[in-house]
């Protein structure tokens, strides 16, 4: 199986991560986790992917986005992959296509 598109860099029993892993799977997406550092000194790989050194971090190869603070990443997911999504726009792109 292919590596998942979604890399989640989270810290154990972080509310803001769980938050964001609610939202991946509200929305069923495939995603890996990457547990950073406990010490905030030590989180060279986040803040060099981010420029910040907080977590939630999610990158998306997908759309080449990076994004960290969780209210920016449930934003971020509703809008993708949400009722008003891109793979919702682009079905109902469809069917109003059909039958023209
Ligand atoms: N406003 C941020 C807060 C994130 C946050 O405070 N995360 C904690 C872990 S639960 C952290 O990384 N703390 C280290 C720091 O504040 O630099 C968000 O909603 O994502």
């Amino acid at each position: 199986m292919s590596d998942p598109a979604i890399t989640l860099y989270r810290l154990q029993a972080c509310p803001f991560c769980e938050r964001v892993v609610r939202k991946l799977h509200e929305y069923d997406l495939q995603y890996r986790s990457r547990f950073v550092e406990p010490m905030h000194s030590d989180r060279d790989v986040v803040k060099r992917h981010s420029g910040v050194r907080t977590v939630p971090v999610i990158v998306d190869e997908n759309t080449g986005v990076t994004m960290a603070e969780s209210a920016n990443i449930v934003e971020y997911l509703d809008a993708t992959c949400g009722e008003h999504g891109v793979d919702a726009a682009a079905a109902d792109a469809t069917v109003a296509g059909e039958g023209s």
